[in-house]
């Protein structure tokens, strides 16, 4: 896996190298709040035992939330759920064929038991998917906490700027 620091605190775990460019809006979103996380390719499909591996270790590795994206026939939230009581929170890749739904539904429709928290499709969902991480771990950690109260309060400010564009 590939670390920020040596003790990351959020896995982002994406099903193929193609899922990166949505992916990096996930780890853009951690670094922002200076989360250490680590992020690597792990596959459901084509690499079954090394993502059971790492769903079985990730606690125990130090891990506290595993964020997952993958695309098409997107196994790899729901299987990595399957194997650790982590939070887990599925991202629906953008696929070609059928623009993400068939990643959405793949991701959201699991059986009572075993959640997977799943974001929107796409980018803003990657960047969701870091944010929600940060609000998990700001449960106990005071700072994450009041840095998120900051980042609304951004947004509200740009919303408020925004105006100054319709004349
Ligand atoms: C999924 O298959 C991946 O998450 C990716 O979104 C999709 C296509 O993978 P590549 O064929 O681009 O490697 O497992």
């Amino acid at each position: 896996m590939v670390t920020s620091t040596s003790t990351p605190q959020v896995a982002v775990i994406m099903g193929s190298a193609s899922d990166w460019e949505t992916m990096r809006h996930a780890c853009e979103a951690l670094d922002q709040f200076g989360v250490p996380y680590g992020k690597e390719v792990i596959s459901a499909h084509r690499t079954p035992e090394k993502m059971a591996h790492f769903a079985r270790s990730a606690r125990t590795e130090g891990i506290k939330v595993i964020i997952a994206g993958a695309g098409g026939a997107a196994h790899l939230p729901g299987m990595v759920a399957a194997q650790t009581t982590l939070p887990v929170i599925g991202v629906p890749i953008q696929s070609h064929a059928l623009h993400g739904v068939d990643s959405l539904l793949s991701i959201v429709q699991m059986p009572g038991g075993i959640p997977v928290a799943t974001t929107a499709i796409g980018a803003s969902g990657a960047t969701n998917a870091g944010l929600l991480a940060v609000s998990i771990l700001s449960i106990t950690d005071r700072t994450l906490a009041e840095a998120l109260d900051d980042y609304r309060e951004s947004l509200k400010t740009k919303v408020e700027d925004s105006n100054a564009m319709l004349i």
